[in-house]
């Protein structure tokens, strides 16, 4: 048993032992020497391997189950009381089946096994922004990703002092069946049970289940927002630094973008970059009546195909020493590959993530090419490798926000940016946004579907709320942030894509800042404002004949049918669906219906 000085503590690590029957109880201290302890002892039976210390210091390689790759969102239930209050977006069930069913797949299920005790705190200790967790799991892969990705240990002990409150935390790997696996949120009690996995996404409960889906139900009741932004800060030379949140669904590139480098063309204008976060931004109006943030979280849980010296030299960086990688290619001498990665992997002697030899250019028996990493194959970095980290990560009160950015991976409909009108309007904008389904969701690839503010997987009480509350928060503030909508996904007729993204996303922010100064003015449209022309700077960028003209193409009669859709959408919600959104989705069709594609 542990004996910490608080009893509650104690008492709660007791009875989830006396369930799962663990053989041995530790309880994490946060030391390096016990992370040091930790890694040896995972290496010996195998569930992490050393890679090579003097190429990739730190560094450690793991591989999870065939079966357990990615977010089971299917698995994943909020257990509230009433079942309307997870909503219709939501699986429910209540929480006595949750526990029940749950506690029948935990019992025994550590014998053998070490439950390791990890106190945890999203945000900077002693915050008021930050929440406290323990999480208990017998996975020590949990334990090392938890010492990356949170701030652990005695501190946050110290800071819950004799009674202090705590998000309780059980994760238990069981026999890691999908058959028998379960990711459970009981908002009501405070409590998160994740059993059968092994995968980040179910297990490093303080990321999407604290800081997402038990947070956002806090935010709720507390007047705050926990969201799944990335905040990035722009300064300019004369020392003003602005900071953007902007929420994109699953692997559509938050990690580069909240890492931007500045593009060739506009490197003469002084812009320093500033990286906050990549994932989860929690904000809540101060006394100046402004919109503050901090990102809870100390580390990246990046995907790892698609990053490389081009895309995200920051993130090539990052992950040099004290990153564990999950599901990506082993090469023999040591080291670690992805699918568009940097260089090559070695021609002989490598392992795929499946731990399979494997050789570049091998196929399937349909003639598919089998890729070395998993497509949501992962690092986990402490966040101070980040070359472009934000000092200020550590700040108690966060960074001021200026502006909110919504963004979807759509090939047709959004134009590369808009804003929207005012506060409502953009709560609209972000309610409806849409997008394809990616590697790092269980499920079919490629199919469109409606990702509020890219929080459908992770809203933890019924979203009609959630969108209500979004309203609130606006008539809270003083100065709202002004709040944009961007593509960089749009595609021509043969499918290219019309936008190089990357650094030259920038360019937009540029636009995107000139207006939260009320630098430029803007043309409106039936759907939002969008630049002039000559306001977004090109400098350095050829693009074909006509391509930044169909990036802003707004095409009447799709955006119709995308009303349309909307309107199917917002049925689910019935009469919890607040007014305020049926007003501007019928604003939204008059205003096509006057307008059209027009710009004025
Ligand atoms: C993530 C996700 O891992 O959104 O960040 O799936
Ligand atoms: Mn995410």
């Amino acid at each position: 048993m542990i004996s910490t000085k608080h009893a509650g503590l104690n008492a709660w690590v007791e009875k989830m032992a006396l369930m799962c029957q663990p053989d041995d109880i530790v309880l994490i201290d946060g030391s390096d020497e016990q992370r040091d302890e930790l890694r040896k002892q995972a290496c010996s039976t195998d569930e992490i391997i050393e890679l090579d210390q003097e190429k990739l210091p730190g560094c450690y390689y793991h591989r999870t189950a065939v079966n357990d790759v990615a977010r089971t969102e299917n698995l994943t239930f909020i257990c509230t009381s009433l079942k309307d209050n997870a909503g219709p977006t939501n699986n429910w069930m209540s929480p006595e089946e949750g526990y029940r069913r749950a506690g029948e797949i935990f019992a025994g299920s550590m014998k053998g096994r070490t439950m390791y005790v990890i106190p945890f705190a999203m945000g900077p200790v002693g915050s008021p922004f930050t929440k406290y967790g323990v999480e208990l799991s017998d996975s020590i892969y949990v334990v090392l990703n938890m010492l990356i990705m949170t701030r652990v240990g005695d501190p946050v002990l110290e800071q819950l002092d004799v009674a202090g409150e705590f998000t309780k935390c059980l994760h238990g790997k069981a026999e890691r069946d999908i058959e028998n696996r379960l990711i459970l949120h009981f908002p009501e009690d405070n409590t998160i049970w994740s059993v059968g996995s092994g995968y980040g996404g179910n297990v490093l409960l303080g990321k999407k289940c604290l800081a997402l889906r038990i947070a956002s139900h806090q935010a709720h009741k507390e007047r705050w927002l926990a969201e799944h932004m990335l905040i990035l800060g722009i300064e300019e030379p004369n020392g003003r630094i602005d900071y953007i949140a902007a929420a994109f669904p699953s692997a559509c590139g938050k990690t580069n973008l909240a890492m931007l480098i500045p593009p060739e063309g506009l490197k003469v204008k002084g812009y320093k970059i500033w990286t906050v976060g990549d994932d989860i931004a929690w904000m809540r109006v101060d006394t100046d009546g402004c919109l503050w943030a901090i990102n809870p979280e100390a580390g990246f849980f990046g995907v790892a195909p698609g990053t490389n010296s081009r895309t995200n030299p920051s993130a090539v960086e990052t992950v040099k020493s004290d990153t564990i990688f999950t599901n990506v290619l082993l090469n023999p001498d040591g080291t670690v590959w992805w699918e568009d990665g940097d260089g090559e992997p070695a021609a002989e002697g490598a392992t795929d993530w499946q731990g399979r030899p494997w050789k570049p250019g091998m196929k399937d028996e349909n003639g598919k090419a089998i890729t070395g990493a998993h497509p949501n194959s992962r690092f986990t970095a402490p966040f101070v490798n980040c070359p472009s980290h934000s000092y200020r990560m550590e700040h108690h009160h966060g960074v001021k926000i200026s502006a909110i950015v919504f963004g979807g991976r759509r090939a047709h409909l959004a134009p590369l940016v808009y804003q929207s009108f005012d506060w409502v309007h953009g709560v609209f904008v972000g309610a409806t946004m849409a997008s394809e389904r990616t590697a790092a969701q269980f499920g079919k690839q490629g199919e469109v579907r409606r990702d509020p503010m890219a929080m459908l997987p992770f809203c933890g009480y019924n979203m009609a709320d959630y969108f209500e509350h979004w309203l609130r928060m606006g008539v809270q503030m003083r100065w709202q942030p002004k709040i944009f909508h961007v593509n960089w996904f749009r595609q021509d007729e043969e499918g290219n894509f019309l936008w190089p993204g990357f650094g030259e996303n920038l360019r937009v922010l540029e636009w995107i800042l000139a207006r939260c100064r009320n630098d430029c003015e803007a043309l409106k449209t039936a759907i939002g404002f969008v630049p002039k022309p000559e306001d977004i700077d090109m400098t350095g960028l050829d693009m074909p004949n006509g391509a930044m003209e169909k990036l802003f193409d707004i095409d009447p009669k799709a955006w119709e049918e995308e009303a349309n859709g909307i309107e199917e959408f917002f049925g689910k919600f019935g009469d919890r669906l607040p007014v305020a959104l049926k007003a501007e989705l019928e604003a939204l069709r008059m205003r096509l219906h006057e307008l059209g594609g027009a710009k004025q």
